[in-house]
């Protein structure tokens, strides 16, 4: 009942009143009412006005399930999601329910105490400031094709910040997994796979967005950024989290998984890696070499000074000019 009254409030411009509440859903005047109490605890801002009804005025920036599903225009992803006060690791909570869970089940939370990087880094986050959340996928893929998931995820995530904050700032890909503005990283993504040996059971998709935050711990201070450090603008995380899964279901279902020609060169275009001059370890030996294209597999083609390609999948690759 609540989530279908902010539906309703929101695509009012003036007031609606208790009386019309009450015939388009079938309720009574006291559950309208008690409904409203309920989301004016939950921090919306309802005006309500004798004779005239009832208007939104303003949301809670806190991300609740009520808001994310106000906000979403997708047919699978985040119509079925868990929004936690506090967890550990979203990816470990939803690996944790995987097995029940349908495909397009998303698990975000206002605070992440044990978040996770790659090949165990941490991921830090502070309560409210950030946007954590992971997606369960289950798509009909071998296991050998999941490398195209996590930059296709990419992908989304920065279009998706750049309608989102529609010129205040450019974020690009930082190949394989960062997402970046200027030189600094404003977002990470960490894909975890269960699969058997010729089919993908599920897989997991963490996104760590910072988005309020205005210093950083030291160690990182240096290389991360955030929308509000980038942006004046307000930012609301459920509106920006309902973005980002419209971009990925879109991506991810037209593209069948894999990198098609369009989103391929769409990557291309985002990626501040290419063209750079960029090192990397092969057998404790250093490489280095000019970035000049990305496989259909997501690779990194690296092309050395005798005119010799590298072709990297996956790991370490420090890039001239960025952290
Ligand atoms: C990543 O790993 O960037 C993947 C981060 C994924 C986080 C999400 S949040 C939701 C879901 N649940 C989880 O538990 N994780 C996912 P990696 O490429 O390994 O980068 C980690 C490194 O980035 C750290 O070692 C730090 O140097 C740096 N770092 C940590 N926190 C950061 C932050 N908030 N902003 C920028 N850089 C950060």
């Amino acid at each position: 009942m609540k989530e279908k009254i902010i539906h309703v409030l929101k695509g009012m411009d003036g007031f609606v009143s208790g009386q019309q509440l009450c015939e388009f859903f079938g309720v009574s005047r006291t559950a309208v009412w008690k409904a409203i109490k309920a989301l004016k605890a939950e921090g919306y801002n309802i005006e309500s006005v004798t004779n005239k009804g009832y208007r939104l005025v303003s949301s809670p920036d806190i991300i609740s399930e009520i808001e994310v599903k106000s906000c979403l225009k997708t047919d699978v992803f985040g119509r079925n999601i868990t929004v936690l006060e506090s967890v550990g690791s979203t990816n470990d909570y939803l690996k944790s329910i995987a097995p029940d869970s349908p495909a397009g089940t998303v698990v975000t939370a206002r605070e992440q105490t044990k978040g996770k990087g790659r090949l165990g880094r941490t991921w830090e986050s502070k309560m409210d400031d950030s946007l954590c959340f992971s997606v369960l996928l289950r798509p009909a893929i071998a296991p050998r094709d999941v490398s195209a998931v996590t930059p296709l995820c990419g992908l989304a995530v920065v279009r998706a910040l750049n309608e989102y904050f529609d010129g205040d700032f450019e974020a690009e890909i930082k190949w394989p997994n960062d997402i970046i503005v200027g030189n600094k990283k404003i977002c990470g993504i960490l894909t975890e796979m269960s699969c058997e040996t010729d089919r993908v059971d599920y897989i997991v998709v963490g996104i760590g967005i910072n988005v309020l935050n205005k210093s950083f711990p030291q160690e990182i201070a240096y290389k991360a950024t955030s929308c509000t450090i980038e942006s004046d603008r307000l930012v609301n995380k459920s509106k920006l989290l309902a973005l980002i899964l419209k971009k990925m279901e879109k991506i991810l279902t037209n593209g069948d998984y894999r990198f098609n020609h369009r989103y391929m060169k769409m990557y291309k275009d985002a990626c501040a890696t290419l063209d750079r001059t960029v090192t990397f370890y092969r057998k404790n030996e250093e490489i280095v070499g000019t970035a000049t294209d990305i496989s259909k597999e997501g690779e990194l083609i690296v092309t050395l000074d005798d005119g010799t390609e590298e072709t990297v999948l996956s790991g370490e690759v420090t890039v001239q000019g960025i952290y």
